[in-house]
């Protein structure tokens, strides 16, 4: 809609705990073998980070998120559901809930969607968009917690703010990026930031 503020927020890690639900099925699923604390994580990739404590351990991780009811039992990130609620009601703005599904797509495609409606309602099932490519959709901001966010659009239309996470906290951001600390932090601010008067 002309003149309105378009803001993509990302769901796992940012609007969904992915890092938290991974973690608890996983030690639950396999509480014989080593894992790593959310302390620890480092690097966007889960599956990568337990490869290198053993192979075995990698092909274990994929088969958590893999499972039916991972995606749909995730709990909220702290306010997040509010904030996206607050920012859906904002003037001017239209909200869009961004995010990758896994190429297994048993279950994963269908909970994303139950999760929406189950924590957002049923009118945010309009807003979601399914892709594994994030630079062809467009919108002025993207909220999202991956480093690295590439595609087949060299220049994408919005900008991306790093969403903080416990895989993406130590690194360091050069200007002009800019991070969401959490959803307490403000996000008010960096929406008017792309507003034209
Ligand atoms: N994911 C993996 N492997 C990992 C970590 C996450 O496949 O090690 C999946 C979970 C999500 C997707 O479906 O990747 C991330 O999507 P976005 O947060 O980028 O939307």
């Amino acid at each position: 809609r002309r003149g309105h503020l378009r803001v993509l927020v990302d769901m796992d890690g940012v609007l969904a705990d992915f890092e938290g639900g991974f973690l608890k099925k996983f030690r639950a699923t396999y509480p014989d073998k080593p894992y790593i604390s959310l302390e620890d994580r480092r690097g966007f990739w889960v599956s990568e980070q337990y490869g290198q404590l053993d192979p075995e351990l990698s092909v274990k991780a994929i088969s958590i998120w893999e499972s039916k009811n991972f995606f749909v039992d995730l709990d909220p990130l702290p306010g997040a559901v509010e904030a996206v609620k607050q920012m859906a009601n904002l003037e001017e703005t239209d909200l869009f809930i961004c995010t990758s599904p896994i190429k297994k797509y048993r279950y994963c495609p269908y909970e994303k969607y139950a999760w929406v409606e189950k924590h957002l309602g049923q009118e945010f099932l309009e807003q979601i968009v399914l892709t594994r490519d994030k630079t062809v959709v467009s919108g002025d901001l993207l909220i999202d917690d991956r480093p690295d966010i590439i595609g087949a659009e060299r220049s994408p239309s919005w900008e991306h703010i790093l969403f903080t996470a416990c895989h993406n906290k130590h690194l360091e951001l050069f200007p002009p990026h800019r991070r969401l600390h959490s959803w307490a932090d403000d996000w008010k601010a960096i929406l008017d930031s792309k507003r034209i008067l």
